[in-house]
Formats: structure tokens, sequence, C-alpha cells
């Protein structure tokens, strides 16, 4: 099975509109975490089946998990390299996965500039930026995660954790300034259940992802809305660090419609090259970026009708043997990133060991 992805235009929405529940909603797996009417009439629109339809749930050591109507299956992300979290796809009818348009898009860009940017989930109606007021850093962090939230196309929210903890943070709000504008704040406890109504309303019925620092409280916030421990939490350190509990992400239907997004926390908003993020930066920027000009995106660059890398090397602009390098790496992404994920495991197990009393 292969996965093209129709490179449908993000559609910027600021604003959320007024939760319309359908008598359907919560009975019908897919509606329920976010397959709306205009989902149904695109997909219609286009020839294919809405009740095929799936949603990219999960995505961890070269696999995508799809949940569809009645069940959840996996695909090696070989096949579908561009999709993330939150993405909806229909099967065409002729063996392909179609993504349909993004609504959102939240994009992590390296400071450098130099390397890809990195995305991280899509059809995001409301990210909510997590900072536990018991920080000690600085606010620049801050700055660059509302940023990168109000750049989705998604509503920002800032959620003001471990206020049990600390002030309610005023000198906070007075540095934010006007990176606040148009931002709700959200004050929250999950010590005292302050501010935990006020998440629900803004969430039930949402697709919502939970955004910030290790140790912000993100997983804890997750398990709130969710009603179940489903999320793994853990202690900060002395210093205040997080411990990286969350190494990848998820979307979890929220019970009263909706969907929850954990992910793992931000170190620094500088880089991505984080051996605690499942996906570390490609090796061949270049060449990906070459490859999303190709015709099809599951294109086997060997021939295929409309391949960019082909053309490239026909044209004299593209050395054959960095071909060759590229697909040989295309080809053994899976093995390494497997390979990847165990040393973390074992490098995470480790630095449990450390911090234990
Ligand atoms: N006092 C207090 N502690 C909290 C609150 N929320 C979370 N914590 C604690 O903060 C620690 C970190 O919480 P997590 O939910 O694991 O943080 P996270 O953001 O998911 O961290 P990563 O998965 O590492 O990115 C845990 O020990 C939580 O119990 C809160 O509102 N008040
Ligand atoms: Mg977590
Ligand atoms: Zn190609």
């Amino acid at each position: 099975m292969s996965c093209t992805t129709a490179r449908g235009p993000v559609v910027r929405s600021r604003t959320l509109g007024p939760v319309t529940p359908t008598d359907d909603q919560g009975a019908h797996p897919l509606v329920a975490i976010g397959f709306d009417r205009a989902r149904v009439e695109e997909t219609v629109a286009a020839g294919w089946a809405p009740g095929l339809a799936a949603r990219v749930v999960r995505i961890d050591r070269g696999w995508a998990t799809l949940q569809g109507t009645r069940k959840a299956r996996r695909v090696p992300l070989r096949e579908c390299p561009q999709i993330v979290v939150g993405d909806w796809l229909v099967p065409d009818g002729l063996g392909s996965l179609q993504r349909l348009g993004r609504r959102s898009l939240l994009v992590r860009r390296s400071v450098s500039g130099r390397d890809e940017p990195q995305h991280m989930a899509a059809n995001v109606d409301v990210v909510l930026v997590t900072w536990a007021l018991d920080t000690r850093v600085g606010s620049s962090r801050l700055k660059d995660m509302l940023a990168l939230a109000r750049d989705s196309g998604a509503v920002p929210v800032l959620v003001l954790s471990k206020v049990d903890t600390s002030d309610s943070g005023e000198g906070l709000l007075v540095e934010l300034g006007d990176e606040l504008e148009g931002v709700e704040v959200v004050t929250t406890s999950a010590v005292t259940g302050e501010g935990l109504d006020r998440l629900r309303e803004l969430t039930t019925a949402r697709t919502v992802v939970l955004l910030g620092a290790s140790g912000a409280g993100k997983s804890t916030l997750t398990n709130v809305l969710l009603g179940a421990d489903a999320q793994e939490t853990a202690d900060v350190g002395r210093t205040g660090e997080g411990r990286h509990t969350t190494t990848r992400r998820e979307l979890l239907p929220l019970p009263g419609g909706g969907a929850i997004i954990d992910t793992p926390g931000i170190r620094a908003a500088s880089t991505w090259d984080d051996p605690d993020e499942e996906e570390g930066p490609s090796p061949f920027p270049d060449m990906d970026e070459l490859a999303e000009e190709c015709r099809f995106s599951d294109c086997a660059h060997d021939g295929t009708p409309g391949c960019a890398l082909d053309r490239a090397v026909a044209g004299g602009d593209l050395d054959p043997a960095r071909r060759r390098d590229y697909l040989a790496y295309l080809a053994g992404h899976v093995a390494h990133v497997e390979a990847r994920a165990a040393a973390d495991r074992e490098g995470r197990r480790e630095r449990n060991r450390r911090h234990r009393p």
C-alpha cells in the first residue's frame, strides 16, 4: 500500500467558532475525534469514500498508527513520509492513501534556519502552551512557543500551570506584553483543581495539542482532561528540569468528544536535535526538499513518472551517487529510527538511575 499526499493548502483560522454538537457526536468514533461535515464533503467531492477515512493518531519508530472507523492499523512511515499526527487520510480506491487538506499545521523551525522545519501536528484547533509558574528560566522560550502556536493557524491558549507552587505570574504576563494579544491565559493547578473546568470548556469537541518544556505538567493535564491516567508523569529534578517522560506524540480521544495530543517536552526552542524527541532532522534536507517536487509523494525515485530526482540527474544538477546514497538512507530509515529509539530508551534509563536518590 502506498500513501500519496494531496498537498492541500493550510487553511488559517484564528478564532474558535462555537461547538455545534451533532446527534452522532461521540457515537461515531471518527466524528468524535474531528471528522466533521466539511471533511465528509471534502472527501465526497474528491470521489473517495468518507466511511474509509482514518486519522493519524501516533507516529513512532518508523510506523504510523491510523485510527479508522472500526479499528486502528499501522503502516510503515516510509510509505507516507510526510504525514504527522492529526492528519486525515482517505484511500482513493487506486491503492493509495490521500491526505486531506490541513486546517492547521504546527511547525518547529530551527533558530539557525539551516535545518528543515519539523512538522509536529496537523489539524489542531487549540494549542495549549504550557508553562509552569515555578519555572526559573527566562521567558524567551515561552515567547518562541507562543509564536509557534500562533503560526500554526490554531488558537493559542497560555496555560500557566502549578499555581499552587508559586504566585499567579503577574510579572510574567507584564513581560509578555503584546505577545499575549488575542491569547487567553488560564492559570491551573492539578492539585487544587483551579482552572481545570475552563480547560475542559476550551478543549471539548476540539483537537488540542499541548506544548511546553519537560516537566511543565502537560501529561498531568492530559490525564485530567482524559479523566484517566493514560499518560505517564514524573517528578521534576531538583533544578526544576523535567525528565522527558513523554517520548512520542499521540492523539487520544477526549471523553466529551475531541482529541488531545500530548507531546514530548521541548528542551530549548533553539534546536530539535534532541535525543529525547522521536525524530531528528533528516541528514538529507536538500534531497527531501527536492523530493517534495516529485509528482507523487510516494515516488520511488527510480523512473517513476514526474520524479524530480530523475529530472535533476538527467539535467546534470544532481550527482547520481548522491541519489543512490539518499535511496539507501530512505530504505534504511525504519531500521535506523528503531535503533535510535532503542539507544534513547537506554539513555533515559541510565539518566533515571542517576536521578534516583
Ligand atoms: N504542584 C503541582 N505539581 C504538578 C502540577 N502539574 C504537574 N505537576 C507535577 O509536575 C511533574 C511533571 O509533570 P508531567 O505532567 O510529567 O510533565 P510533562 O510536561 O508531561 O513532562 P514531559 O513528559 O517530560 O515533557 C509531575 O511530578 C507532576 O505531578 C500542578 O498543577 N501542581
Ligand atoms: Mg509528559
Ligand atoms: Zn521522485
